[in-house]
């Protein structure tokens, strides 16, 4: 039996299906979701996916936002199945699940707690949306173009346009595939690379007025405070295009984004080049992700914060092997 099969076993005899999400929806959530939406679709059910954000509008021309309801009460509609894309654990499941909905768990991230009732996790995936391919592509429907431009974007974007490690033969692969399955592009190409939203620039304005540097410049960091954001209108921005900018300045090992989003509540950004596990840091303040990309929330003040975390990502970065007794000049 396919797994897909498997999957809509759970589904029961409901014909809602409702679709979640992670906080601050990247292009892999948000395109393997719709993907999985176009497909439910396809086969006679009725897909919801249920946010309670708008969705940015880096990803607003994805086909299918008409299934993307703006949902912000606390409960989900009862009874309904779910299935959450690219979450690594409950906490980023931004509503409460009720004991009697079934779960479904798909994902990449190897912080992932299988807290579903199935789950299909593959922390070798370069993208969920890379899972979901092979997850369509085994049942017998075929994949129609607009769930083959969504789960290119999904690629796409989790591989860093095919430039992470994360990227392999198999990525190029499945993109050939989803090229010849009727994947657009051009809408791609405009929407995600040339046309950003002006916010962006701001917010890299804004973080690179407050760059600092740790660790003999290897750590490069900036704090942003809710005052600054809320009087810029930042709330909402992703920060990728910064922490990118930032970890590809030259002998930089990791950098690592603080932002104030409400006040007291500090969202932190990591990423790392090489060598410092950044999930294994952003789990040392309840958060995960992935080796070289990963995230946590803390409460407390920005700058009591910013130092603690400073400390123990310089402290990391000591037993990494970036400092590994390798004294021969590596990293000047
Ligand atoms: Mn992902």
């Amino acid at each position: 039996m396919s797994n897909w099969q498997k999957i809509k076993d759970y589904f029961k005899k409901q014909q809602e299906i409702i679709l979640l999400v992670h906080e601050k929806p990247d292009g892999d959530c948000l395109g393997s979701a719709l993907a999985l939406g176009h497909h439910l679709r396809e086969e006679g059910y009725q897909p919801k996916l249920f946010h309670p954000e708008p969705i940015p509008s880096t990803y607003d021309y994805l086909p299918g936002g008409e299934m993307i309801n703006i949902y912000q009460k606390k409960e989900l509609p009862a009874g309904r199945p779910i299935i959450a894309v690219d979450c690594a654990d409950l906490g980023r499941i931004l509503y409460p699940l009720s004991q009697n909905t079934s779960i479904i768990n798909i994902d990449h991230h190897c912080s992932n707690t299988f807290f579903g009732d199935f789950n299909l996790v593959d922390a070798s995936a370069a993208a969920t949306g890379e899972m979901v391919f092979d997850l369509l592509k085994r049942s017998s429907y075929k994949i129609s173009p607009a769930t083959a431009t969504c789960l290119y974007i999904a690629i796409l974007a989790d591989t860093g346009s095919f430039s992470y490690s994360n990227t392999t033969s198999k990525t190029f692969q499945t993109a050939a595939e989803l090229l010849e399955l009727g994947s657009d592009i051009e809408l791609i190409r405009y929407n995600f690379f040339d046309r950003r939203p002006l916010v962006e620039l701001l917010t890299i304005k804004h973080a690179l007025t407050n760059l600092q540097f740790s660790a003999q410049n290897k750590i490069v960091w900036s704090a942003l405070s809710y005052r600054e954001l809320s009087a810029n209108n930042l709330l909402n921005t992703d920060t990728d295009s910064v922490i990118n900018l930032m970890r590809s300045v030259e002998g930089v090992e990791a950098a690592i984004v603080f932002r104030e989003l409400e006040p007291f509540k500090i969202k932190i950004s990591f990423r790392s080049q090489k060598h410092l596990d950044v999930n294994l840091l952003a789990q040392e303040f309840g958060g995960g992700g992935h080796s070289r990309a990963a995230g946590c929330s803390i409460e407390g003040n920005l700058q009591e914060i910013t130092a603690k975390v400073m400390e123990r990502a310089q402290a990391s970065l000591k037993k990494s092997p970036y400092e590994g007794g390798d004294s021969s000049g590596r990293g000047n």
